[in-house]
């Protein structure tokens, strides 16, 4: 293992889905915590108004990756155009991640299907298999992976988005297993209900019926997750958080929810 300079200073940590939700919210509290942050989503707008916020707000440096996580070129362009010590990354936070429809399985709409099959899936092994060298070479590194409650347990209509969460599942634990030996630590964290742009992507777009999938109780928020991600890396070297469940108060597990009348 060799090691340079930038070791002994910064920290390095890399977000897919950063300019919403959890990703965001995951960047300002790593670059809150001395992190330069790399961040990365298709949208090329939001990701150069979060730049602009961790420079003024953190005096962070940061590396902004305009990219798609289903496609296998552009990540390997994204993360090959990486300067070589913005390849010392220190933590990889695969987020990207959603849900299309909320469909019984004979009415699925299959564009759907593929879109979170190709996200959920794929990207999260696309990301892995180009940054997992860079880790492996140093003999160091974090991969926490963004799985869901959705990983653990099916839910009506769940089916597909609940198939793509349970494969993170199983592929965090083969991850971890396959870089044990390489001293990479390997963590999933599995969120209950949370207010982002989630509901209104699964829902395409209907404000309506987005707004109500969190009435009568308080979700978790995107700052409560970027908490426990953060948490997750402070850990003492021989500690590694496995997996992480987290839920709102008012959520016993993914069907039971108590929701008070508004
Ligand atoms: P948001 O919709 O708020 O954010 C999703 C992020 O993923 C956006 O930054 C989006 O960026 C990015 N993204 C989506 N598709 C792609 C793609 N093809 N390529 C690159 N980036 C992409 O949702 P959340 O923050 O809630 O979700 C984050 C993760 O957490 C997901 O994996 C989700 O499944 C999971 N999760 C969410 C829960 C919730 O209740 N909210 C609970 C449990 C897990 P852009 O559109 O700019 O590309
Ligand atoms: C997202 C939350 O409610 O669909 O993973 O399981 S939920």
């Amino acid at each position: 293992m060799t090691s340079s300079p930038h070791d002994l200073l910064t920290r390095t940590v890399l977000i897919t889905g950063a300019t919403a939700g959890f990703g965001r919210a995951i960047a300002v509290k790593f670059a809150e915590n001395g992190y330069r942050c790399i961040i990365t989503g298709r949208r090329k707008d939001l990701l150069a108004e979060l730049e602009n916020e961790l420079r003024q707000t953190f005096n962070t440096e940061v590396l902004t990756l305009p990219f798609d996580v289903r496609r296998l070129a552009e990540v390997e362009k994204a993360i090959g155009s990486l300067p070589d010590d913005w390849k010392e990354i220190d933590v990889l936070v695969n987020n990207a991640g959603l849900a299309a429809g909320l469909n019984p399985i004979h009415e699925g709409v299959i564009d759907d299907w593929e879109r979170m099959i190709d996200t959920n899936v794929k990207g999260v092994l696309y990301m892995t298999r180009f940054v997992a060298p860079l880790m492996v070479a140093r003999g160091k590194g974090h991969i926490i992976n963004i799985g869901s409650i959705a990983g653990k347990e099916t839910y009506p209509n769940g089916n597909v988005y609940c198939g793509t969460k349970f494969a993170v599942d199983a592929i965090t634990k083969g991850t971890r297993i396959d870089l044990v030996s390489h001293g990479i630590k390997v963590t999933q964290i599995a969120p209950g209900a949370a207010d982002t742009e989630f509901s209104l992507v699964r829902f395409k777009g209907d404000q309506e019926r987005a707004s109500h999938v969190y009435d009568g109780f308080k979700p978790l928020t995107a700052e409560d997750v970027a908490q426990v991600t953060y948490w997750v890396t402070t850990m003492p070297d021989h500690v590694n958080i496995n997996d992480l469940v987290i839920m709102p108060t008012a959520q016993a597990n993914a069907t039971t929810i108590v929701r008070r009348e508004t």
